[in-house]
Parts: structure tokens; sequence; C-alpha cells
């Protein structure tokens, strides 16, 4: 029979009647805050990853013309942080780059103070242009120079400064959207602008990351007590690698920037890594279920993603690729990525895969 009459929709079984008596009852539980989980397991418990969050690149040309701009619109004082916020495209208005991290480029002028403040999101800087700036966090006052990979735990107080001549710019990497996925932000301001420092440039990375510790230092840390991995000290060890052959078909000459209290990620939330690509490297095929944001220290060249644009990066260029994407780098010369995800939040959840 092609056409119900009305008798036989309403009939008691009918498809109409059904989906009629189904929406009825979906409305009189809606009023009690109820919902049918059938409507919508599909999208909950999917087979594998989905996201909407896209793969894209920030040129650095472009983000240090918009920056510097920034600097005549508005004092490092009145933003408090002047930072240009790297919004996924998939995702644009939600301050992210993927679905748990934010990312941001901070800019400091010759003169300027960034005052010191603390918040139980932990912050990462990847430093990219400019000498003369530092960063104070928790008493160490540390000079930032291209490459440098600086540690702001939660609640560890920080200031930033520019004594210097040349405008200063690096990448931020915040965890902000997981502490809020969990609604547990606090954060506060001090009645001083810069923190009293009383430890020495460096002296975290010697005093921890050497070989010894301080004697009946409890192993037992969840971040890592150094305040800045300097490039000078990192690149020579992808040198190494490099030169005995120590090269991931994937991941080129990495190394995971290490907690050396317990050899644990640097942060429970976020963990980095930096890695040599040589000249002819051409990468095979890997994804993960932690988004990954790479940025550029040295050489060029593009990381081809599957099913969406390739990235073409260069020195000082910060590209995403969101989770489970199936990706490849292939630098056109030897060159240096630093990458940073939440892989250690998801792995100390045991929801952490990857796959090729
Ligand atoms: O430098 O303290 O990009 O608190 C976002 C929040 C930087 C900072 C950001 C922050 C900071
Ligand atoms: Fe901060």
């Amino acid at each position: 029979m092609a056409v119900a009459t009305a008798a036989e929709q309403a009939a008691p079984g009918s498809k109409h009647n059904i989906e009629g008596s189904r929406q009825a009852y979906y409305d009189k539980i809606a009023k009690f805050h109820m919902a049918p989980l059938w409507e919508v397991l599909k999208g909950l418990v999917t087979p594998e990853p989905k996201t909407k969050y896209k793969a894209a690149v920030w040129k650095f040309a472009d983000v240090k013309r918009l920056i510097l701009e920034a600097g005549g619109v508005i004092s490092a004082e009145e933003a408090e942080r002047r930072v240009l916020v790297l919004e996924n495209p998939g995702m644009p208005g939600k301050s992210r780059v993927t679905n748990s991290l934010f990312a941001g480029v901070q800019l400091i002028l010759p003169g300027e103070v960034a005052e010191v403040h603390r918040h139980s999101a932990s912050a990462i800087r990847f430093m990219l242009e400019g000498e003369g700036a530092y960063t104070a966090v928790e008493g160490e006052k540390s000079q930032m120079r291209h490459g440098d990979f600086i540690i702001t735990a939660n609640w560890a107080p920080h200031d930033h400064g520019n004594p210097g001549n040349q405008p200063a710019m690096w990448l931020d990497v915040l965890d902000m959207p997981t502490v809020n996925h969990f609604e547990a932000s606090f954060s506060e301001h001090f009645d001083e602008k810069m923190q009293k420092t009383n430890h020495e440039d460096g002296d975290s990375f010697e005093r921890f990351a050497s070989g010894v510790l301080p004697d009946g230092m409890p192993a037992t840390a969840n971040r890592t007590p150094v305040i800045n991995y300097p490039y000078s000290k990192m690149r020579p060890i992808l040198e190494r690698l490099k030169n005995t052959g120590d090269i991931d078909k994937r991941h080129g000459a990495r190394v995971r920037y290490a907690n050396p209290i317990n050899g644990g990620p640097v942060m429970p939330t976020m963990g980095a890594y930096i890695a040599l690509f040589p000249k002819g490297f051409k990468g095979e095929n890997y994804r993960s279920t932690d988004g990954m944001v790479f940025a550029c220290a040295e050489g060029h060249g593009k990381t081809i993603v599957e099913g969406e644009d390739t990235i073409e990066w260069g020195v000082n260029d910060v590209f995403v690729i969101p989770p489970w994407k199936r990706y490849h780098h292939e630098p056109s010369e030897e060159s240096v990525l630093f990458s940073i995800s939440d892989r250690p939040a998801q792995e100390a959840l045991g929801i952490w895969r990857e796959g090729n």
C-alpha cells in the first residue's frame, strides 16, 4: 500500500504513531531533566576519534607583522599579557588550538613588564624571536633565547620583562581548556609588579638536570623543577643522535623533555619533544590521540596530513595536527621541530593510543 490513511497512521505500532509517541515521551521526561541515551549514544561512543579541529599553520611572517601592530594598540601592562590567540580554524571563538590546549604568541617590547601573577593553568613558552627578554618563574630569572623551552607549572608565580632593545616574541601553550573542562580555574595577582628573584639564570637546570639532585630530595614530583631547557643544551644532543643514526622513521632524532626527578613528563597535563630531521628525511605515517602543536626552530619543509591541506613550515612557524589524523614530515633541509601535546594527561587517564 503506497499511501497510509489517517486511521492507519494513528494506528498503534505504525511508524508515525511510534515517532509521535516517542517525541511526546521525550518531552515528558525532559521536564524531569532526563533524556533518552539511545538518541545520542552514537555521538558519545564513536568507533574512532572524531574532531572538528583542523590542521592549520600560522606563518611567522604574518604573526610577527600583526603582533607588532598590537604593540601600538595596547601596552603589555594594560593587556596583562599581550598575546594573539592562535585559534583553530575549525573552532573559531573558543580560544583553543586543540580541544585541550590554548596556544598564543606573546610580545614584550623593550622596557615593558608583564606583571607577576599565578594560576592553576600550566604554561610553557617556546622562544621564537628577539633577545634580551626574560621570564621570572618561582624566583628564577631566565633569559629567553630562540629555541628555549620554558616551564611555568601550575600555581607558579611568573612575570616577564624586556630590558633589552629588541621586541621579544614567543609561543605560549597553556592547558586552560583542560583546567576549564574540570571547572577548576583559580588565579591571583600580587601586590608587587615583579617577584623578587633569588636564583640566578640557569640555576634549576644546573641544580636538577646535571646527573645529581639536591640530597634528600623526594623522587615523586609530578612536575619538573627545571625552569628553562635551553636550546643551546638540547641542540648538541640532537646532533649526537643524528651522528649515531638514532633516527625514528616517524619522529626523526627526537628527545622528550623529561622531569629529571623521575623521568616523567615535564608536567601532568602537557608533554613536549624536540626533534631533528636530517637532510633527505622522508617520514613514515603516524597518528595518535593527542593533537600536536609544532613549532619550527630550524629549517623548512612540509607536513602532509591525510585528508587535509599540506602544511608548509619554516623557522618560527607554528602548526597543529588534530587527534588521530595521519601525518608525515618531509623536511626540505635539515630541520628542527619542537612539539607539545596533552599526551601525559591522556596517558595518566589510560586513554592514549598511537597508530600508523
Ligand atoms: O604569560 O602568563 O598566553 O597567563 C595566556 C595566559 C600567557 C602568561 C598566555 C597567561 C600567559
Ligand atoms: Fe600567566
